[in-house]
């Protein structure tokens, strides 16, 4: 994989911050003494959606979203420059963009600025506040508004404007109002309700598909911004994906084991590149990440012929940057898939599309990733799976298992080791920690698997305890991990939180002896190579009540939403001097 060593040095160049006076002529500026260009002075390679040629970025149609859990609906879910540069500002500024190839067919081409990056919890994309300003086919000027209250946006304007071909667009936030113009001539106001509060702007750039399906898009030609009226601006790099390590954490234990053992955490990139006190410590407590979301289908591949890695890529930097191992999630899994990938009945057309899938995207990793769920969740929910001599696989929602059987794991896992020979391979699965039809299902598959000479390495078993009634026995874990063994598999936790019921006595108390009692077991059996939380601070757990804006956060992870340690965490601690 080519990460571009230009880059890498330019992504974790020391952040450097550029005072950007009013109108100044300095180094940095803009031909037209604008303010700072952005778009040159700055890296906008890592813009998922976007090629860079000659200071110019050609912007398609990514179409990104995120379906619900039954595969219907899908909330959009764009790009934005996260690790390019941000604006800080403690007052007015404006931000001018030249757009070209606009207005002149069936999609529209937008500029976005968010004040907060959003943040992805479960089958959602939560918008926090941000300004969308674009050119529509018909040649409006279009201004949305989301103000961190809902989904949708608080605040949607239109202005004549008659624009095709080359527009400048310029939005100044000034006191509590933006102002829009094109071509330097004023379109109107809309009122602000504090989307840049927080002193923030990161940048997205978006083009709608629109009805005909054509994903040119459009060109931006020239991005800049400048203070008003003397307030400062500074135009801020992306950060240094380095952390400072510490001998007081849980990486430093699980490096004491006395044979190779990792702790680890989902990670999502969008707090993992804005939120430095996140990134501290995720880089400084773990020695394995599992990317959230952003090696799922509908994140990078979201059209047949369109791959974009540059999010998941990200996640891979930051590992290498910190001597992390990735555990890579997921290739086959039915859910998380974008609308296109189930649209073929076909079930021959069903095998290519996902054979392809798995050589494109484990090729792409090849060599940076330690280990591959290949398969994720492949139980069923449906008691009746389980009887008659059914086999418990899921065939509800599953295009995979409709296409091939119970073949399709084969498949998946041979097309992974052909892709990348050196990454371990799991079958992850939930609810399969106690005892029940459900395990004895699971346990017979992985033997035929091993029978048939599938390579699979090992399972992961997830542990998601969202109820008081899913806290198992960890002697019943342990047992699994030995049946697991003398098929010759390995183990891990590999995505445990424990959720707290609203007042539950002494609950944090529990939620630490949970986590403590199954790495206790996994460290003390030698085939249990991981223990990973599912994210490890509530402030973004995916348990987070996301019906309500801004989210009610859950109480599941061994950090609370201040970043401030549980007991969970300390009793993680113990556990590995324990051991
Ligand atoms: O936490 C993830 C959430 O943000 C996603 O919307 C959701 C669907 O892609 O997946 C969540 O992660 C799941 C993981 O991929 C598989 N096991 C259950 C996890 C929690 O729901």
């Amino acid at each position: 994989m080519d990460l571009g060593g230009g880059t890498w040095q330019r992504l974790t160049a020391v952040l450097l911050v550029m005072a950007v006076a009013a109108g100044g002529t300095g180094q940095g500026q803009s031909a037209d003494g604008g303010g700072e260009d952005l778009l040159r002075n700055h890296d906008w390679t890592q813009m998922p959606g976007t090629t860079a040629r000659n200071g110019i970025l050609q912007v398609s149609a990514l179409d990104r979203r995120i379906v619900e859990q039954d595969a219907s609906g899908g909330r959009p879910n764009p790009p934005l420059n996260l690790a390019g540069p941000h604006l800080r500002s403690d007052g007015d500024f404006t931000v001018t963009a030249r757009m070209s190839g606009v207005g002149d067919h069936d999609g529209a081409s937008w500029l976005r600025l968010y004040g907060q990056v959003p943040v992805i919890y479960d089958e959602w994309r939560q918008e926090r506040p941000s300004l969308r300003v674009g050119v529509t086919a018909d040649g409006h000027v279009k201004v949305q508004i989301w103000d961190g209250a809902s989904d949708e946006p608080a605040t949607s304007r239109e202005f004549d404007c008659g624009c095709s071909g080359t527009v400048t667009l310029t939005v100044s936030s000034i006191g509590d109002t933006f102002r829009v113009k094109a071509d330097g001539r004023r379109l109107g106001t809309v009122q602000d309700p504090g989307v840049f509060a927080e002193g923030t702007v990161w940048f997205g750039l978006e083009a709608d598909a629109g009805d005909d399906e054509r994903r040119e898009g459009w060109r931006l030609t020239q991005l800049t911004a400048r203070a008003e009226s003397g307030d400062a601006l500074r135009v801020i790099k992306a950060p240094q994906l380095r952390q400072e390590q510490s001998e007081d954490s849980l990486r430093a234990r699980a490096a004491d084991v006395g044979r190779p053992f990792d702790v680890g955490t989902a990670l999502a990139e969008n707090p993992l590149l804005t939120d430095s006190r996140y990134r501290a410590l995720a880089g400084s407590q773990f020695s394995m990440l599992t990317p959230e979301n952003a090696f799922k289908p509908q994140f990078l591949h979201p059209r047949p012929d369109v791959y974009d890695f540059r999010d998941a890529d990200l996640l891979v930097r930051f590992a290498r940057a910190n001597h992390m191992k990735v555990h890579a999630h997921t290739l086959v899994w039915h859910e998380a898939l974008p609308h296109w990938m189930r649209q073929n009945d076909d079930p021959e057309e069903v095998r290519r599309t996902m054979l392809r899938h798995i050589t494109a995207v484990a090729g792409h990793f090849k060599g940076e990733v330690a280990e591959w769920d290949v398969v994720n969740e492949p139980m069923s929910d449906d008691d009746e799976s389980y009887t008659d001599g059914d086999l418990g696989l899921r065939s509800e929602q599953n295009p995979w298992f409709e296409a091939m059987g119970e073949e399709y794991i084969d498949e998946a896992f041979k097309a992974a080791h052909r892709a990348d020979p050196n990454a371990r391979l799991f079958l992850n699965e939930y609810g399969i920690e106690e005892e029940g039809e459900r395990w004895d299902a699971l346990y017979d598959l992985v033997r035929r698997l091993k029978e048939r000479g599938v390579p699979i390495d090992g399972v992961g078993f997830q542990n998601h305890e969202y109820a008081p009634a899913d806290r198992t026995d960890p002697e019943t874990f342990r047992a699994h991990v030995r049946d697991l063994a003398e098929l010759g598999l390995q183990a891990r936790v590999s995505e445990m939180d424990v959720p707290l019921g609203e007042d539950e006595e002494d609950g944090r108390q529990t939620q630490a002896e949970e986590m403590a009692g199954k790495l206790r077991v996994c460290l003390q059996e030698p085939n249990c190579t991981s223990f990973s939380t599912w994210g490890f601070t509530d402030r973004y757990g995916s348990t987070a009540d996301t019906k309500t804006y801004p989210p009610r956060p859950a109480d599941s992870l061994p950090w609370d939403t201040a970043l401030r340690p549980k007991p969970a965490y300390e009793r993680l601690l113990e556990t590995f001097d324990e051991a």
